[in-house]
């Protein structure tokens, strides 16, 4: 390592005085101004995790669902996967270090990693539409060029082809090739592989309302919609062409909000979905005929998923483990149908993809939802092969059929992370096989009313949790207190925990009645902001 060089970089990269910043959930990710010295140093970073594993690493610049002033970085393990948890401190020391100490905490994580110096280092890099992402992603780039890394830039990239990217370049182009085309190839033909065998219904069922969220999501589909309009086509909303980034529209404004994006027509029974600022998250939803609106949340994809999975799987006759893993945010209906209706294995983990992947990993085949939408389905490597296997080989033609129906499944799930572009071209392939309208596919099982808050506190870590965030163990007297007020309600649960990515603690309540959510989510407010330090205005009920 030049260490002179790097401190002579760093300069042009200065860290502002007394900032401290932490590698969340997804990475760092706060206000775009404050970040040029944490790209610079996620450069540096990824040149040495590079080193470490081997491989290339990808480095992704975005804020994802967050206003367009933010932005983020988050790195991207060989694999696809998010960066190991030791590496995350890493991370965070790096990027925390003033600028004096920066040589020696290099030097520092090179050591402790027992990272080989000499072996080359690949990255490559991704961002979204921000105005703030091009000149922050060559911040990446001094950062990976002054350590020796080599790198290639993808310029503009949804987060999952980052990852996607990063993937195909490990397993030396096996998953798929490592460029623009490669991904829309690959997906597209899965696509219209799948949806050969639906039987040609009306127009109206293959003509989908995408609400992009002014994001990466629009550039990308509009490139891509050509490779799949045989089989359905698209119809952008929220390009880009004129609105804010994420303002009053996505995934996440939908799915948060409870209601339609600004900027989209629907008619009544119409199938639209939104996407997030950096395409890794869908949500569905319609206008029924009374005008009511009606949200089909990650919860009930993974459900859909599941259900269709099951069919083929028992089919091919081979004892493949299907399990699906949620979070304490999956709405309790969801839960109960997946485990009392479709008999599937589900479990719990903390709130972020890391975990849920992980989890998800532990199955043949791993279905893994949060409910505000990212996810995918993870097939183990024995599971793909028994199933390639099968394909070719099976005589009887039924299960031929359902074993060549899961490997273009296979194909069409992003295998390094939650895709809405994927996950979308999933979902339309199920509903035109099935021939489901999304009001049938809604259907399936009645969420439970439920509200989220949020709640300022002084210092959010004074609350700490267990059971996958679903119990409170810090402070005292604070998991009673729910338990009692989860008693005044009939169907209910509540639980609170501290975000991952912003300065709150965020409580969730569920009950019988919107009514009943909405007063146990503010009797838990309360007890929040009594228990754990509340700061500024007391929680005041009504929404
Ligand atoms: C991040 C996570 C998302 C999680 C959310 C929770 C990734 C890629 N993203 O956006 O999965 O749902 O954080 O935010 O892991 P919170 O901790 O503020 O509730
Ligand atoms: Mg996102």
């Amino acid at each position: 390592m030049d260490l002179d060089a790097v401190t002579k970089q760093s300069v042009l990269h200065a860290k502002p005085d007394g900032l401290t910043l932490q590698y969340g959930t997804a990475g760092f990710r706060t206000k775009a101004e404050h970040l040029d010295h944490v790209m610079f140093r996620m450069g540096l970073l990824a040149v040495l995790r590079s080193k470490q594993t081997k491989s290339t690493i990808g480095v992704m610049v975005t804020a994802s669902h967050n206003p367009e002033e933010d932005n983020g970085v988050k790195l991207v393990d060989p694999l696809g996967e998010m960066l190991a948890p030791s590496w995350e401190e890493h991370a965070t020391c790096l990027a925390n270090a003033e600028e004096q100490d920066l040589p020696r905490v290099l030097v520092d994580i090179g050591e402790k990693a027992a990272v080989n110096l000499h072996q080359d280092a690949f990255v490559v890099i991704g961002r979204d539409t921000r105005p703030s992402s091009e000149k922050l992603s060559q911040s990446v780039i001094d950062g990976v060029t002054v350590l020796g890394g080599q790198f290639h830039d993808y310029g503009l990239l949804t987060t999952p082809q980052l990852h996607y990217m990063v993937y195909c370049r490990n397993t030396s182009g096996q998953y798929g090739k490592a460029t623009i085309e490669g991904y829309y190839q690959k997906l597209s033909a899965a696509f219209v592989e799948l949806t050969k065998q639906a039987s040609c219904s009306g127009d109206d069922q293959r003509t989908l309302k995408v609400d992009c969220a002014n994001g990466i999501g629009a550039l990308k589909l509009r490139e891509m919609k050509h490779y799949f309009s045989q089989g359905l086509s698209v119809q952008l909303f929220n390009d880009g062409t004129k609105g804010k980034l994420n303002h009053l529209c996505g995934a996440d404004f939908v799915k948060s909000h409870q209601k339609p994006p600004q900027g989209i027509e629907m008619k009544s029974n119409e199938r639209c979905c939104s996407f997030d600022g950096d395409a890794d998250r869908i949500i569905y939803y319609y206008h029924d005929a009374d005008g009511q609106f009606h949200l089909v949340d990650g919860d009930k994809i993974a459900a859909l998923i599941s259900s269709f999975l099951k069919e083929p799987l028992l089919e091919i006759g081979d004892s493949l483990s299907l399990g699906v893993v949620q979070t304490a945010y999956a709405n309790g209906s969801s839960t109960r149908y997946l485990e009392e209706v479709m008999k599937v294995p589900v479990y719990c983990t903390k709130t972020g993809v890391k975990h849920l992947h992980h989890k998800a990993q532990e199955f043949d085949i791993g279905v893994y939802f949060e409910a505000n939408g990212h996810g995918t389905v993870l097939f183990s490597k024995a599971a793909e092969m028994k199933i390639k296997q099968l394909a070719k080989e099976l005589e009887e033609d039924k299960k031929r059929k359902a074993a060549k129906m899961l490997e273009n499944v296979i194909d069409l799930f992003n295998q390094a992370t939650g895709d809405a572009i994927s996950d979308m071209l999933v979902i339309e392939a199920i509903l035109a096989l099935k021939g489901l309208t999304v009001q049938q596919w809604d259907a399936l099982y009645t969420d439970l009313p439920n509200r989220q808050l949020k709640v300022k506190v002084a210092d959010r870590q004074v609350i700490s949790t267990t059971d996958a965030e679903r119990q409170a163990v810090k402070p005292p007297g604070l998991q009673e207190a729910i338990n009692e007020l989860v008693k005044k309600y009939r169907l209910s649960r509540a639980f609170v925990r501290p975000s991952g990515t912003e300065d709150i603690v965020r409580v969730y309540a569920e009950a019988d009645s919107q009514e009943n959510a909405d007063s146990l989510a503010y009797e838990v407010s309360l007890a929040v902001f009594q228990l754990a330090g509340g700061i500024g205005e007391r929680p005041q009920p009504g929404f």
